[in-house]
């Protein structure tokens, strides 16, 4: 039933299907792309249901988001209808399936200059800008999905359980303690919120660099990987990027000592966002380096309680691969956390 050709053929696809092969890096769907003697191509994904649980809900918040972004004159992922059922994915009880025009002549970058850095923030800033007035109510494809507190509850069941028995190594226990000293901190986001001084929006939800297309001159085209999309704070959008474009290296780099925050990088984003973001609240806006500490250090302990978990989430490529990424996470968080006052200072300035 897996198989991508037969999947496929479920959409209102146009022309022959020529050939189906993987595409793209990311961590919880399988993609693939759908090549054709038409005139487009798609792009084919598999949804991983273990994760997103409510398709349903999932699809309904992608659909109505580019509904009201093309109505705007915006450009987004085009979505086809399945052929049985008319819906945006098609379903055989139990893996779930979507299809979407494969933008022609664009380009991902695993990293970017602050240029293109700057074009990113201001595109991400209007994405969040155009979704401010959407009529219809989008829900959590993932309930709590950037909730800190959640995330270190999380972290904390999963050391109690110990469930793979990686407990007892002396650098899992070092890393945990030195993320506990920062949990507190970290949580500022839910405290604002639960007093009122912080507002919900529908937000991207992973904003990595790599989920922005470009064209061949380095336009913005289109924000990509869209579910996520869902009501949550401006620091996920402001903070995945910065936590993907603004480190030195990749998440899962080995090198941890080459890890760094750019602040070139920083400042072409937030100056970008800023400008993109024009519903920005001042205590919003003047908490975006708060926001480029959370990111990585909840990357840090999302992926560090997968690694404790016995790696049930994330797809790795070695055994040690979480533990890895959660050593330079903790780096890029080390970093940033250093770096907050002059991030302050830039932010103030513009
Ligand atoms: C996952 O699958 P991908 O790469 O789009 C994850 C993000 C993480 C990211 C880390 C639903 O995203 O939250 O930031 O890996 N998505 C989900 O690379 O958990
Ligand atoms: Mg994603």
């Amino acid at each position: 039933m897996n198989d991508p050709q037969f999947i496929a053929g479920q959409f209102a696809i146009v022309g022959n299907i020529l050939d189906i092969k993987p595409l793209g890096s990311g961590l919880i769907n399988d993609t693939f792309r759908v090549y054709t003697d038409g005139a487009d191509d798609y792009v084919l994904q598999r949804i991983n249901n273990a994760i997103f649980k409510d398709v349903e809900l999932l699809q309904h918040n992608i659909d109505c988001a580019t509904a009201h972004i093309r109505k705007k004159g915006g450009m987004t992922l085009t979505f086809l209808p399945c052929k049985a059922t008319g819906k945006s994915y098609w379903t055989d009880g139990e893996t779930y399936w979507r299809v979407s025009v494969f933008i022609k002549d664009s380009y991902t970058y695993d990293t970017v200059n602050p240029e293109y850095s700057y074009y990113a923030g201001k595109a991400f800033g209007q994405f969040e800008a155009m979704l401010a007035d959407i009529p219809d109510t989008l829900g959590e494809t993932i309930p709590d999905f950037h909730n800190m507190e959640l995330r270190a509850r999380q972290l904390k069941d999963a050391v109690q359980a110990d469930a793979a028995g990686r407990m007892k190594e002396p650098e899992v226990q070092a890393i945990l303690k030195d993320l506990q000293q920062y949990e507190e901190e970290m949580c500022k986001a839910e405290r604002l919120y639960r007093e009122g001084k912080l507002p919900k929006r529908i937000c991207h939800c992973d904003t990595k660099v790599n989920n922005m297309l470009f064209d061949k001159d380095g336009n913005v085209l289109c924000v990509i990987d869209l579910d996520t999309l869902m009501p949550s704070f401006v620091f996920s959008d402001f903070g995945d990027f910065m936590r993907t474009a603004a480190n030195t290296v990749a998440e899962d780099d080995p090198a941890i000592e080459k890890v760094a925050l750019r602040m070139d990088i920083f400042e072409a984003f937030a100056k970008g966002y800023i400008e993109g973001a024009t519903f920005l609240t001042p205590i919003e806006k003047e908490n975006l380096p708060y926001a480029a500490c959370l990111f990585p250090y909840m990357q840090a302990v999302r992926f560090f309680a997968d690694y404790i978990n016995g790696d049930t989430y994330y797809k790795i490529r070695y055994p040690e691969h979480n533990l890895v990424r959660t050593r330079n996470q903790v780096a890029l968080f080390h970093a940033a956390y250093e770096k907050q006052a002059a991030m302050k200072a830039y932010i103030d300035s513009l």
